[in-house]
């Protein structure tokens, strides 16, 4: 295709800023994962719990739906161990302090994370009804959200939980303005302060997410958890043409830092998953990072400012 045509469609794609399944396009993530609260940890999960963030903007005054894509435990998609036994739950909070509580920005689920007010909570076991299906929550009001000035946007949270068993959930989110249909809403947006997601079973893909950099971050400390020496996790940004860090082991944490840049405030990182050359199958990954003072950053799924390009001179390395 022509280049520049390919790049005005990039454009209009960022400009728009349409979401919203969860993961997004260009994250290229297959599922979100939560396991049952009596599994091992070394199948990929650390805490049996996953909050994500929807945030929709002001002028919106429509009712929305939150919708879920094989919310039950059993079936193809989701992780086997022994027979399925697990049951998950779902739990929708709108109000004031389901996002700006200080529990609710952490990446463990202590103390008040289910701040808020709970709107709409339902469990899943293994259901055919919802295997490979999708769920709907909702409607709800915008209004029922937190607002916040910072983001000129109405928050909610949802959060996922293994309440029982030991099997991997796989799922996905929608925001939708249709309770039977994925239908986006312009300007919408999403974000985690921990992702717990889903590898694809094939080398050739690499998987993204995207934390913003916000102003006066200085340094930022990346945390993965088993990642099962898969292949490497590879920082792109507006000032790094791809910084390898310290990956990590089944059922281990590694941690790595990186001085922040001035070019990469306020815009995001580009943390891509590449994948071994051998197949590492079913791999289940943990990450979150926080900056200097301990706070996590948010990982969005449209990245704020658009996936980074990096900008400095492109080095060139001679084929051996
Ligand atoms: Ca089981
Ligand atoms: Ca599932
Ligand atoms: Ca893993």
């Amino acid at each position: 295709m022509n280049k520049l045509i390919y790049t005005f469609i990039l454009l209009i794609i960022c400009v728009i800023g349409y979401s919203q399944p969860v993961p997004n396009v260009e994250e290229n993530i297959p599922y979100l994962m939560t396991f049952g609260q009596n599994a091992d940890t070394d199948w990929g999960d650390d805490d049996f719990s996953q909050a994500f963030f929807f945030q929709l903007p002001e002028d919106y005054d429509q009712p929305f739906f939150i919708r879920v894509f094989d919310p039950d435990t059993g079936g193809d998609i989701d992780e086997l161990r022994g027979d399925f036994n697990t049951r998950c739950v779902f739990e929708v909070f709108g109000g004031a302090g389901n996002w700006s509580d200080p529990a609710a920005k952490e990446t463990s689920p202590v103390g008040n994370y289910k701040s808020g007010t709970l709107l709409a909570t339902r469990a899943f076991a293994e259901n055919p009804r919802y295997d490979n299906q999708w769920f709907t929550f909702g409607p709800f009001n915008p209004a029922q959200g937190e607002y916040s000035d910072e983001f000129g946007s109405y928050i909610f949270k949802i959060i996922c939980e293994g309440i029982t068993g030991d099997d991997g959930n796989m799922y996905r989110y929608y925001l939708s303005t249709s309770a039977t249909e994925n239908r986006p809403i312009e300007d919408a947006n999403a974000f985690a302060y921990e992702y717990s997601f889903r590898m694809h079973d094939d080398v050739e893909e690499v998987s993204h997410i995207y934390p913003y950099v916000e102003e006066g971050t200085v340094s930022v400390q990346i945390s993965n958890f088993d990642w099962d020496w898969d292949g490497n996790i590879v920082v792109i940004s507006v000032a790094r043409q791809g910084q390898e860090i310290r990956i990590s082991g089944e059922d281990h944490w590694a941690k790595d830092e990186l001085t922040v840049q001035e070019e990469e405030i306020r815009t995001s990182m580009d943390f891509r998953f590449v994948k071994a050359s051998r197949l590492v199958k079913h791999n289940n990954v943990v990450v979150n990072v926080r900056n200097q003072f301990g706070d996590a950053l948010r990982f969005y799924s449209i990245p704020l400012g658009g996936v980074p390009k990096y900008k400095g001179e492109v080095e060139f390395i001679p084929i051996e």
